[in-house]
């Protein structure tokens, strides 16, 4: 194969980032045959809890007044608010409009009643897979919680899954909230009681070892505060140590750790209250130490953990970083996160995930973290073509291609056909 010339170099990086599809690791999605919990179109768009800070600020609303508002007037207010009375430059906006724009809505007229006609007359089935072509995803992780009674409900019923869609086994309720966990465990059946024991604990198994029998996930997955701290004697640190690393190690499940959050900084803005801390690098160094036959995901929210990550990586090959989380994930934030474990660990990481919770997010989503993983590589290259190493177009499908992907699936060490749904 001819060796890339410096002239193409930038259309043939972008023009394979485009083509490569990805695994979209960490989302909130759900296949349309979880009915409820399947959301999309232009009101689930604009209520996005993304956006819902940004229209309480602009519009300034108290945010009971905004939370007493209809879904669709809220949908109205945020495009009153952030699109009308002002050019819609942050992310979050942003997103909303390349999405219109990739569905070729009129955006002359800015008028959301015809979006929602749109959107109204689309069949949900066919419109998931325009979707999932446009984004080109060719695998969704969802996030599933034991936890949550609509999804616990349907998952009793055994509901197909479209085979675009894997299950992680979303441990949050258990892990950060132990004495209502260990209420509704009781109430279900298991053995636990508040104060540990080892029957608590060996129940606390069964129930997991339970779920991972019905969900089939690819990977556990935990949410942390930023004041984590690991070993310790607390109902967090002991599920970790006693209930969940051993079953990652008895049923070979890596573990998905997102740390850094801290839950309802502001209650009364619901879903979008929650904020961000420095979290303790040392925990993840702890856990690699002692759990060296484990698999960790590690994605950590604020910008100061981002180097120490890189760092650590280099140190644990258990260790996978994995996404630009959250409030990570802006242009800013994410051209410095890539360019930094490009640099710290090269080929050995996953760029991004989606985040997604409404349907058609993916398409301005995975547009951005494409372009921005383009810009990253194609200033190496550069640098590599000036130095006279040759670069052909398969070695760049090859990069791509597993940061899109293959480093995901070889780290679970899985292949997509081998999983149940
Ligand atoms: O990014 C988000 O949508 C947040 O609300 C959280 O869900 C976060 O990603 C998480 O998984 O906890
Ligand atoms: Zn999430």
């Amino acid at each position: 194969m001819e060796p890339i010339l410096l002239s193409n170099l930038s259309s043939v990086v972008r023009e394979i980032c485009k083509a490569t599809p990805v695994t979209d690791i960490h989302t909130h999605l759900f296949p349309s045959s979880f009915g409820a919990l399947h959301l999309w179109g232009i009101d689930e768009l604009l209520n996005y809890h993304y956006l819902i800070p940004e229209t309480i600020r602009a519009a300034n609303i108290a945010s009971n007044d905004y939370f007493a508002l209809t879904p669709k007037d809220r949908a109205d207010l945020t495009w009153r608010t952030l699109f009308l009375e002002s050019n819609p430059y942050s992310d979050s906006c942003r997103g909303v409009v390349k999405i219109l724009s990739e569905l070729d809505l009129d955006l002359s007229k800015k008028a959301i009643d015809t979006y929602r006609d749109y959107f109204n007359s689309l069949n949900p089935a066919q419109h998931i897979q325009h979707v999932l072509k446009l984004s080109n995803v060719k695998a969704v992780v969802m996030s599933n919680d034991p936890f949550d009674p609509e999804e616990r409900s349907i998952w009793k019923d055994r509901p197909h899954i479209d085979p675009t869609f894997y299950s992680s086994l979303r441990l949050d309720a258990l892990v950060n909230s132990w004495s209502e966990a260990s209420t509704s465990l009781q109430g279900w059946g298991y053995d636990v009681i508040t104060e540990f024991s080892s029957r608590t604990e060996s129940e606390v198994r069964r129930f997991i070892r339970d779920w991972i029998e019905l969900t089939q996930p690819l990977f556990l997955s935990i949410s942390l505060p930023p004041d984590f701290s690991f070993p310790n004697e607390s109902p967090s640190g002991r599920l970790l140590s006693h209930c969940i690393f051993p079953l990652c190690s008895e049923q070979d499940l890596p573990l998905a750790l997102m740390i850094g959050v801290k839950r309802h900084v502001n209650p009364c803005l619901e879903l979008a209250g929650d904020s961000v801390g420095k979290a303790d690098i040392r925990v993840i160094e702890s856990m690699c130490t002692e759990y060296p036959h484990i698999r960790f995901l590690v994605s950590m929210l604020s910008r100061e953990n981002q180097h120490e990550l890189c760092v650590t990586a280099r140190k644990f090959p258990n260790l996978l970083p994995f996404g630009c989380w959250w409030f990570s994930s802006n242009l800013l934030l994410q051209r410095e996160i890539t360019n930094m474990r490009l640099d710290m660990l090269g080929p050995t990481f996953i760029p991004q995930h989606s985040d997604a919770r409404v349907l058609e997010q993916l398409i301005y989503k995975w547009h951005n973290a494409r372009n921005i993983l383009a810009e990253a590589l194609v200033t190496r290259y550069i640098a590599l073509i000036e130095a006279e190493w040759t670069i052909t177009r398969s070695d760049i499908e090859r990069d791509v291609s597993r940061l899109s992907s293959g480093n995901f699936w070889s780290f679970i060490n899985k292949k997509p056909s081998e999983i149940k749904h």
